[in-house]
């Protein structure tokens, strides 16, 4: 078998050897990616672009950082994986770090944000049993509509769209699901005594960049503890100073109970996860309960340290905070011009959505985004007519000057049908 390498194959012909012989499971933007800088991306044409999606908020710290690329390099001349038979020298030094740099008892490490989530709702259920007291085999969970916690078959069981759930049941029971950002339904489900933990996003991402009113974090906050259920902030999408904050939860001075990371905690160059809590959820779980293959690996030890200083050392929040202003300024501004294209602008921090009127669903957001990336710029609808707006937050105010009328290029010129 012939072993492909790094060929002069174009775009159109690595398309095509995706599409025969990959799966069908997405439906990207045709554009062929083979280098990243920062914000910047290039084509294997060699053609620049800004990168406004990135990976989902998984390259907060901006592409092929420097630090995290020798934090990298240097700790896989030594040692990637001893599995969790043995100890290794990185993860006591990492767990001490990273618990201290969110306020935890105790970390749980694992991968991908999806085993983090499973892991916290694994969690909950052995603090339901052995804790509150709630019978075996009885606890239940709350999730809000429009939720996005990954693709497992327990996390989708509790999802409300039907492009995650369809064809894929059955599904895990003693999920209730409630409005989001609706304190009054939650409190309602949160009565159940067999309730044993809520799991949300503090914004909806994937829902279309969902802002809940002031107060609901710390509302919902409160009637857990309200009512003995543990409060677990999914910030896989939103943590790593995305919203302006270390955390989104910050915003609101709320403390999860159970704190699920993902994504940016290695910067986008592997994958790296963890659930933190206090020692008395995380020590429910007994030797051999729970773990993973790679789950504090040295290798993601070692990335996601250096990942986490450049939050700090770079102060990505606070720029998220003030670009994120300024980005939302602008588009207020070209909303006022072109109202008949743009019907909200919504977000925090570097985590924003411009909603677009779309008669067919999603056609011209899709076109919108086709010429955004014609004009060097990568964004990608989601929910069809919502395209969301997230650059890595190490962009500075020059380059974001630039996008900003990239943006209001395309929509201005941008004729309706
Ligand atoms: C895809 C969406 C975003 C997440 C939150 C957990 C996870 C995610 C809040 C699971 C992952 C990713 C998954 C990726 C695209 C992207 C996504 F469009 F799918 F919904 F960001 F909004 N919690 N989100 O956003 O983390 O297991 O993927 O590491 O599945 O297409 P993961």
């Amino acid at each position: 078998m012939e072993v492909l390498t790094a060929t002069s194959l174009s775009s159109a012909e690595l398309i095509e050897l995706e599409d025969l012989y990959n799966a069908h499971n997405y439906h990207p933007l045709p554009v062929v990616l083979e280098r990243g800088r920062g914000v910047y991306l290039w084509d294997v044409e060699g053609k620049r672009y800004y990168d406004f999606l990135s990976a989902y908020s998984a390259v907060n710290q901006g592409h092929c950082h420097p630090r995290l690329i020798t934090a990298l390099t240097e700790q896989a001349q030594k040692l990637t994986l001893t599995s969790r038979a043995f100890h290794n020298n990185l993860l006591g030094q990492y767990a001490a770090f990273v618990t201290a740099y969110f306020g935890y008892d105790r970390v749980l490490p694992m991968n991908t944000g999806v085993e983090a989530v499973e892991t916290a709702l694994k969690l909950c259920r052995k603090w339901a049993y052995q804790v509150k007291g709630i019978p075996e085999g009885q606890a239940k969970f709350i999730f809000v509509e429009g939720n996005f916690h990954g693709r497992t078959l327990g996390v989708i069981s509790g999802s409300s769209a039907p492009e995650s759930r369809g064809g894929f049941g059955p599904f895990l029971p003693g999920i209730e699901i409630v409005p989001y950002n609706d304190l009054n339904a939650l409190e309602s489900a949160l009565r159940d005594p067999n309730t044993a933990g809520f799991l949300v996003e503090p914004i909806q991402g994937e829902a279309g960049v969902y802002v809940p009113e002031d107060g609901y974090l710390a509302g919902a906050s409160g009637l857990c503890r309200k009512y003995n259920v543990l409060f677990i902030a999914d910030e896989v999408q939103t943590g790593i100073a995305r919203t302006g904050r270390l955390l989104a939860c910050d915003h609101e001075n709320v403390k999860p109970d159970i704190l699920v990371l993902g994504k940016a905690l290695s910067g986008g160059v592997l994958p790296v996860s963890a659930v933190l809590a206090s020692d008395e959820i995380m020590l429910t779980l007994k030797p051999g309960e729970h773990g993973s293959t790679f789950g504090g690996n040295p290798l993601a030890c070692a990335v996601a340290t250096e990942a986490l200083m450049i939050v700090e050392d770079e102060g990505l929040a606070n720029n998220a905070e003030i670009l994120g202003k300024y980005f939302r300024n602008r588009m207020r501004r070209l909303q006022e011009k072109r109202p008949d294209l743009i019907s909200v602008v919504r977000g925090k921090g570097l985590l924003n959505a411009v909603v677009i009127n779309d008669s067919e669903h999603g056609k011209t957001a899709w076109n919108i985004c086709l010429n955004l990336a014609e004009k060097g710029l990568l964004a990608k609808p989601t929910h069809g007519n919502i395209i969301r707006f997230a650059p890595p937050l190490v962009i500075n105010e020059a380059q974001m000057d630039d996008c900003c009328s990239v943006i209001e290029q395309v929509c201005m010129e941008y004729e309706l049908d």
